[in-house]
Parts: structure tokens; sequence; C-alpha cells
């Protein structure tokens, strides 16, 4: 065996080259693995004694594409298309062997062998539209060509990969082996050459046709999932022009896009957020081989939407759960609810009828704390309210086993009081799903002062299991949005619809009148206490409670289609004429800042505090939690591409303007505005 590189190495067997690419942890494409290929080909090509080559990966999985921690320094040799026009045009076949996951640049690299040999659970895709990007190595052109034009744009628009079963179907892989991959590889790389044909994809026409005003269809299709981002867009024009212009051409169009995406803002967001999501798994000072509690029942104290919602992710993920409520009227309501919210995926086909009953077949209702005994993580899931969460906590401590991890869902309640409560502080630690817990990614894991190393790494590697993005963060009010910050600029003259508009145009989802009455306008009110003192309290003292009465901010009509309602302007207009507010004319850009320049401010504080451990956490906890779009990096990042002295001195500004705290620049937002520091 030699060692072309310290990535790759190559041996001859039974008349194959073999190439075996060692570039832990996901064997990206980093210049030693390019270059280690190009050469192994080469000499393959040389030898007379060698027929075919064969193409492979060390460690858990085959080539996951281009190595991206290389994009922002100076391109080092030797250039990926050349390594693949080697390939593509070798005069021996090539076979490339797959395990875990071809993506990107490795599945391009792939489509250039001649052959693709996979085992079953390998999978294929090209999520380059998750970095902001697009599959710049002939990637467009080429998958197309295999899998037909609709899959290909599925493919690169979704992101999403295929397993081995589809891809064989497609005629995206040759053949699916079971057992030992490399051995059958081998073989299959001898067969080939012994029939001698060496068929490359760039070859292939006869699966681009498609129908007139397809990719229109398309566009309108996505329009709405993928508003704000580039390379959606720059995606569908590649395989537009895979479909309408020669190869070589194609390949030209395609590498202008990629260099377009790979110079925009959105795709340096995104890419930013791909370390932050990694990044922010990691606790500092933790070490990596902290022990970990085995854990293979959760407990769920309370069956309401966010308890119901919590023990889903249990289910999905095939861990058995036990739900505690206490009424059988709301266990039987709650777990009815989660039925059927399995019911409704089914009825989606995205599972089957089957995993609707495997899946509540790991339900255990109980109307008895005492059924927790035998569970490795309890969540209480009740409603925020202190006396009754150390009620619980003092029961469950008495109940729970030696070993077990008790966790609290509260968003707002101090944990460390909780904790207090227990025989065991060291055991109790906070889990913050955010609603609706079965769907959103993020999970705040709140470590208390007292919460042992462990526990934290446990509930970290646990997040992980069932599918969330955990960030710890410290005992803190949480990160929630100022919403008095909106009403202060409607009172100064900016209409609900107008904020809410400019929100949306940055990218929220929606702005915070809307979810306001989205949410409900009643929460927490009732006729017999109003006071009329804010104008959410007035729009329901008039029976406008948001969307479920048909009014609120807005007004609603059947489809729930929203215009905006002229008394809650009234209502502002009234409120600042008594307040002896001014109103003026308020822009977009005004209406922008105030709402990001606090987040950013709030965010320096966080940090300051050590409630959060870097900044880019901060940016996990925004986008995964608030709906901050992505392709903007949160708002840390945001700040630091606006520069923080411009922060600094915006923020100052509006301090002087409303007089408002929320505007007085933290101190470690002014410490890094002068030495000209950023928060990453
Ligand atoms: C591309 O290919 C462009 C081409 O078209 C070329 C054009 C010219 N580079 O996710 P994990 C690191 S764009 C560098 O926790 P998992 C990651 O940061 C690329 N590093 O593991 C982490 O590091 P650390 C297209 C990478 O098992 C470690 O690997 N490809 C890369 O849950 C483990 O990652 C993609 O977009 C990379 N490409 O999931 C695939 N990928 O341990 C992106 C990962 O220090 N990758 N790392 O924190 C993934 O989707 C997942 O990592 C994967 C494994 C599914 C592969």
């Amino acid at each position: 065996m030699i060692a072309l590189t310290d990535k790759v190495t190559y041996s001859v067997e039974d008349g194959v080259a073999v190439l075996t690419v060692d570039n832990p942890p996901v064997n990206a494409l980093s210049q030693g693995v390019r270059q280690g290929i190009k050469d192994g080909v080469e000499r393959a090509l040389e030898d007379p004694a060698v027929a075919a080559v064969l193409l492979h990966c060390a460690g858990r999985t085959f080539i996951a594409g281009a190595d991206i921690t290389e994009f922002a320094s100076v391109p080092q040799g030797p250039d990926f298309h050349a390594v693949l026009a080697v390939m593509e045009n070798a005069r021996k076949p090539i076979v490339a062997a797959i395990h875990g996951t071809a993506l990107g640049g490795g599945l391009e690299t792939a489509l250039c062998c001649h052959y693709r040999v996979a085992v079953e659970d390998a999978r294929f895709g090209l999520p380059e539209v998750n970095l902001g990007l697009l599959p710049g190595a002939g990637g467009t052109q080429r998958l197309p060509r295999l899998v037909g034009v609709e899959k290909a744009v599925d493919m690169v628009v979704s992101g999403n990969p295929i397993r081995a079963a589809e891809a064989l179907e497609l005629g995206l892989i040759d053949a699916l082996v079971t057992g030992d991959l490399r051995a059958q590889a081998l073989a299959f790389a001898r067969d080939a050459a012994a029939r001698g044909e060496l068929p490359r994809v760039r070859d292939r026409q006869d699966k681009l046709a498609v129908e007139p005003g397809y990719f229109d269809q398309v566009r309108a299709a996505i329009a709405r999932k993928t508003r704000g981002f580039l390379a959606p867009e720059l995606n569908i024009q590649c395989i537009e022009a895979a479909v309408s212009q020669p190869f070589d051409e194609g390949l030209a169009t395609e590498a202008k896009l990629f260099r377009q995406a790979l110079a925009s803002p959105e795709s340096a967001a995104q890419q930013y957020f791909f370390f932050a999501e990694r990044q922010a798994a990691k606790v500092p000072g933790l070490p990596k081989d902290t022990p970990e509690r085995p854990i293979n029942r959760v407990g769920i104290i309370g069956a309401g939407t966010m308890g119901g919602g919590i023990a889903m992710n249990m289910a999905n993920a095939g861990i058995p759960v036990t739900v505690v409520e206490m009424s059988d009227a709301a266990l039987q309501r709650g777990l009815g609810v989660v039925r059927k919210n399995y019911e409704n995926t089914a009825r989606k086909g995205r599972i089957s009828e089957g995993d609707v009953q495997a899946r509540m077949d790991l339900f255990t209702g109980s109307l008895d704390l005492a059924d927790l005994a035998d569970c490795d993580l309890v969540i209480e899931a009740v409603f925020e309210n202190m006396a009754v969460k150390k009620e619980i906590f003092t029961k469950l401590d008495a109940i729970a086993a030696p070993n077990a991890i008790l966790a609290s869902n509260t968003s707002a309640l101090n944990l460390n009081e909780i904790a207090a409560v227990t025989t065991r502080p060291e055991s109790v630690i906070g889990l913050h799903f955010f609603s609706p817990a079965n769907v959103m990614k993020l999970l705040e894991v709140v470590r208390g002062d007292k919460t042992a190393p462990d526990v934290i790494q446990t509930c970290m590697r646990f997040a992980k299991r069932i599918g969330k993005v955990p960030v710890l963060v410290g005992v803190c009010h949480g990160f929630v949005g100022n919403r008095i910050l909106f009403q202060r600029q409607a009172l100064e003259g900016a209409t609900p619809a107008h904020i809410d508009e400019v929100l949306y145009e940055f990218g929220l989802p929606m702005g915070p009148f809307q979810m306001s009455d989205l949410a409900g306008l009643d929460i927490g009110w009732s006729k017999e206490t109003s006071t009329g003192s804010t104008v959410s309290e007035r729009l329901c003292e008039l029976g406008r409670f948001g969307q479920k009465s048909g009014a609120g901010y807005y007004d609603y009509d059947e489809q729930r289609n929203r215009t905006p309602a002229a008394v809650a302007v009234e209502l502002f207009e009234e409120f600042a004429a008594k307040q002896g507010i001014t109103r003026r004319e308020i822009g977009d850009e005004e209406i922008l800042d105030r709402l990001l320049l606090p987040m950013i401010n709030e965010g320096a504080r966080i940090l300051e505090e050590g409630i959060a451990s870097r900044a880019s956490d901060i940016d996990v906890v925004y986008v995964y939690g608030y709906g901050w779009p992505v392709y903007r990096g949160g708002p840390m990042h945001y700040a630091n591409s606006l520069g923080l002295a411009e922060v600094r001195a915006r923020l100052e500004r509006y301090r002087g303007k409303t007089g408002d705290a929320a505007f007085e620049p933290a101190a470690l937002l002014v410490e890094l505005a002068e030495k000209g520091g950023s928060f990453t």
C-alpha cells in the first residue's frame, strides 16, 4: 500500500487499483483528498497491471462534500473540476463504493465514476442549498441525466438525501450490496473491466425532457417556503441549463452561478450557521469523555399541548414514555391529541399506519406519579407556577430512581429554586422545549448552579437522539423578544400592519401583531379584572380576541385572510394622545432597527452574564426558536456584518430619541466596538 497523500492510499488487488480516502470525520474533499484521488487515478491509468479503479472511503462515510472550511481561504490545487475530468475521461472503469452519505461534492465525485455501488443504508444528496450554495462541480448537470429532471429539482431545492433503494430504482446507482462492501465492489470492478464499457453520465440525454412551463410551476410551488433565500432559485436555473444547454455550456452556467452563490451574504450566513449549530452542541469545559447516564425510558408530567408534544419526540425516536396526568379525562384527551397528530402525519404519507400504532404502543398513560419510578429521565411540563412545580419535584424526588435525571420544561421560573426542594439538585436540569414541541428543533438545556457535568452531557447527547438542536444556557429570564417595544412604536405612529410587514420582509415568519392575533389576545385576560390600560386589553373588551374570534389587531374573513383594523389604529391614537406622545411617520429602517438592535443588545448582555457561552449559540436560539431567517445568520452574525461600531452608534441614537433603556448599549458591545472586534 502506498500513501499518495496523508489522506489517500493506493494499492493494487487482483488487477484493481484501490483508492482509499481517509479524512475524518466525514472524508470531506480537502486539498490532500483531491490531490490523492487525482494522483491515484493517473497512476492506475499508467499501470499496465491495473484494469479498473475502485474509489472507497475509510471511516463512517463516503465523501460528504467539499471541505467547507476551505471556502474562506485561497483555493489550493488541484482544482476539483480537474480531478473530476481525469476520472470521467479515464480509459479504465472507475467504480465508487459508497457507504454512509455521498453528499455534495462527494456525490459529484461518484457521478464522475463509471459505476456506483452502495450498501443499503447509504444515502445520496446534493445539500448545498442548505449552505446557500449549489453543487458547483457538475452535480446539477449530471444528476438530472440519471434520475430525471423532476427528481433532480426536488433534491437540489430541498437538499434532502435519498436512500439507496430509491437511488437504485432511479438509476443513480448500479448495484446494491449486502455484506462486505469493499469485497463486493472489487468483484464488480473486475466484472466491469471484463465488459470493457466506459459509460459516462454526461453522455446521457434520455431523461432530460420536461413539460413546457414545468420550471415556473416549481417556482410557484416553492415560493413561500424559500422566500428570502437566493440559492433555491440558482439551483433551479442550473437544472434549467442542464435541460436547455449542451453539457459543457451547462457546466459553465453552473460554475458562474456557483460563484454568485458563494459570494452572497446569504451563503456566508448559512455557512456560518452550519458550524454555529454544531458548535452549540459542545460544552466548553466539559471533557469529551464525561460519562453519560443511560436513558431507556422517559416520564412526562402533564399531557397538555406541551407535555404531549414533548412525549411525541420520545416515541418518534423509539423511546418508551410514561405520561402522567391528574385526571383520566385530561390523560385521555392528551393521548387522543397525540394519536390524532400521528394520524394526520400518516394521512400526508409521511409515516405509515403501522408507524402510528407502533408509536402509540410506546406510550403508557398513568394517573400516579409513582409510575415514574422506572424512568431514567422525567420531564415536568405543567403550567408555570412555582408552588405547583415545587410540590411536584418534592414528590418526584421521593419516587424517582436514584440515578434519574429530573428536568423541568419551565421557560421563566428559576430552576435553582426548583432544584433546591430536592435532595439531588445535581440531577436537576431545565429542558426547555419550544411549542409545538414535536416540530420545533430548538432545545434549551438550562444548567442550574448545581447541575452535574454528566447530567449536562447526557442531556446534550440525548437532544441529538431525539432530533433536537441543543443549546446550553444558564438560568435567566429567557431570550424573549420585547413586545413592549412594538407597542411603543405603534403609539409613536407606525401602524401594526406596517410593523408586521417590515419584519416579514426582513424574513421573520410573521410580525408581532399578527403573532399576537394568532396566539390570542385574551391569554391572561379576563373581563372581570380588565383595567383597559393597554390597547390589547381594550381590544379584548371589544370582544376582539384575535384570529379565533375573527378580529384583533386585524379583521379576518372566513378564510382567515386579514385586513388591518381601523379600530386598532384608533386605539393607538387615543392612547398616544392620553400619554402625550406626538405621532409621526416612522420609516421601514427605523422600525427594523428598533426591533433588531435591542435584540442584539440583549444578546450582548446574555454573553456578558455568561448565560450563553458563545455569540453563535445565541444565533442558534433565535433561528431555531424564534424564526430568525437563517440566511441572515442570527442577530449576532447580523450585528457583525453591520459592524459593532455602527450598531453601538445606532443604539445610542435611539437611546437619545426614545429615552428607552433597552437601547443603552451593553458594556460588552461598547468594549468590542471600541476595539473594532466582533461577537464571534
Ligand atoms: C459542496 O460539496 C460544494 C461542491 O458542490 C463543490 C463545488 C466546487 N466540510 O454534522 P456532524 C464536520 S458543499 C468540513 O456533527 P453527523 C462538522 O463540522 C458541501 N467539515 O455529523 C463536524 O465537525 P466537528 C456539501 C464538515 O454524523 C463533523 O464534520 N455537503 C463537513 O451528524 C461531524 O459533522 C454538505 O453540505 C464539510 N463538508 O452528520 C454536507 N461536513 O466534529 C454537510 C461535516 O468539529 N454535512 N463536517 O463539529 C452534513 O450534512 C453532516 O455533517 C453529515 C454527518 C450528514 C455528513
